[in-house]
């Protein structure tokens, strides 16, 4: 789907394994991290590891690393003291002002600031430093990206490009930039918006072209002041143009409401959109990249039931998400809250599923939706052997292991999540007067009717349904 660009920029990973982070936790989360960056449209051509007691407050790596990193990129492998050091601190403390109290914090000065040179001894201690690896680069021209797998300050981000020449997005960037490629409808693409003005608000800077640095650094910061204005402003029009929506889209959940609802929800790329498909025969989009899907979609799971049973595709879930894009999307995720049943989609092919069903459950505790009714779902089985196979379900008896790819196995899905509704519906009788015949296909809509008769009243309608729409139904048909 996407073009393919005559030339891919280069990227080089980076990543720091702190303590108590394992060899395997480490390795695989620089392998998710390669995903992401090549569905951003990057080839990763390095990766730089080390291992440290923690994160150097200036650059996230010692200097020895930094140097070898910037060997790669080409650039000088330290941070440039004085003016622009100094100009760069005072930003970075201006901007966490601005960023604890939005509306003040104009009148911050450089005249206190400290060199920007990390000091050397407490973040550089060489024992502590572990190189994991020598640093294999493919051949080809320099990386002109940079991706840290950490969540980057906007002062150690600027340190790192100075030092680098490069380009430097940390993990959240990487995200969030994929999301804002990647939003298709208009409610995903301000949600988008808003988690990005908030991700590049504290780390706007002036242009690097000079001339604004060559008028003073007062104007320079009044530079930003504008455009924070602006995004303050823009923020605001966004805010109240998603709360717009958000108000049609709950007046037609309301009137969803007693429909049987079943949301999948998992780890990106478990294979979502792919079961949506297979139940729904709705053309959903299946990709082999993360974040495919960001819009909630809701169809009727085919072949049609009666009630209907609604399935919800569902943006998927990734670890150390920005928190901005978890709270963007939490009306997406409202979606998940008001199903009966939540499928836990997971790929049992990839060796980290449990730490990925643990970040979908975690977020999902979050906005509350632990309390819904759930199965797990192992997907992707056909790339397992049987052994793998039969350990999973000694693990897991309760769960439920199928491909997406497999209409049999699609079908027996279909099956669980029919007796799952039936199990929770009763048989009640609706007596609906002749006047009010009109409206009869609401109970053909939210019930099951096992059975009709005609009396002097009106008809007279055995059904089985969910006891909330039975109650609802009876209310309305007496009123
Ligand atoms: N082998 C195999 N591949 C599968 C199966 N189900 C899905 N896939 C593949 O896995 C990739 C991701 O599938 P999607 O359905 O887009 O995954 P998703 O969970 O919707 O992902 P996001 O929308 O990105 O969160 C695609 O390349 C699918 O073809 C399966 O049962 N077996
Ligand atoms: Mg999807």
């Amino acid at each position: 789907m996407a073009k393919t660009l005559p030339e891919r920029p280069r990227a080089v990973l980076v990543g720091v394994q702190l303590p108590g982070v394992t060899d395997e936790a480490h390795a695989a989360d620089l392998a998710e991290l390669k995903r992401l960056v090549h569905t951003l449209g990057f080839d990763a051509v390095a990766t730089l590891s080390q291992r440290r007691q923690r994160l150097a407050t200036g650059t996230v790596l010692g200097s020895g690393k930094l140097k070898e990193l910037a060997a790669l990129t080409g650039g000088t492998g330290v941070i440039p003291s004085g003016a622009q050091g100094k100009a760069s601190k005072a930003r970075e403390k201006w901007e966490a002002e601005a960023d604890a109290n939005p509306e003040a914090g104009t009148e911050a000065s450089g005249d206190t600031d400290v060199d920007a040179e990390e000091p050397s001894g407490e973040d550089d201690d060489a024992a502590t430093d572990l190189d994991l690896e020598a640093t294999a680069i493919e051949p080809g021209p320099k990386p002109t990206v940079v991706v840290v797998d950490h969540e980057l300050s906007p002062g150690q981000l600027r340190n790192l490009e100075r030092a680098t020449g490069a380009q430097v997005l940390d993990r959240a960037g990487v995200i969030v930039d994929i999301f804002h490629r990647h939003a298709k409808s208009h409610e995903a693409r301000m949600q988008v918006e808003i988690a990005r003005l908030n991700y590049l608000a504290p780390r706007l800077r002036e242009s690097s072209g000079g001339s604004e640095r060559q008028q003073g650094r007062g104007s320079g910061d009044s530079a930003v002041e504008l455009d924070r204005r602006k995004i303050r402003d823009r923020l605001a029009e966004l805010r109240e143009g998603l709360a717009a929506i958000q108000k049609d889209q709950d007046q037609r959940r309301y009137a969803r409401r007693d429909q049987l609802r079943v949301a999948l929800v998992g780890y990106t790329n478990a294979g979502k959109s792919s079961l949506m498909r297979a139940l729904t025969g709705s053309a959903v989009l299946v990709a082999d990249q993360l974040f495919a899907t960001l819009d909630t979609t809701v169809r009727a799971m085919q072949p049609e039931t009666r009630p209907r049973i609604l399935v919800s595709d569902t943006v998927g879930f990734i670890q150390k998400l920005p928190h901005d894009l978890v709270a963007s999307f939490r009306s997406t995720l409202d979606e998940a809250l008001e199903a009966s049943l939540l499928l836990y989609v997971v790929d049992a092919s990839d060796p980290t599923w449990a730490a990925q069903l643990e970040v979908t459950r975690t977020v999902l505790r979050e906005i509350g939706a632990d309390v819904v009714p759930g199965r797990l779902i192992f997907n992707k089985v056909d790339r397992l052997d049987a052994a793998a196979r039969e350990a999973l379900s000694a693990a897991h008896p309760e769960a439920i292991q199928l491909s997406a790819h497999q209409p049999d196995d699609v079908a027996m899905l279909r099956k669980q999540v029919i007796a799952f509704f039936e199990a929770s519906m009763v048989e009640a009788d609706l007596v609906i007067p002749y006047a009010r015949q009109a409206r009869i296909g609401e109970v053909y809509e939210h019930t099951t009717v096992v059975s009709q008769a005609y009396d002097e009243t009106g008809s007279r309608l055995r059904v089985r349904g969910l006891p909330g729409a039975i109650a609802r139904l009876t209310r309305s048909f007496q009123e």
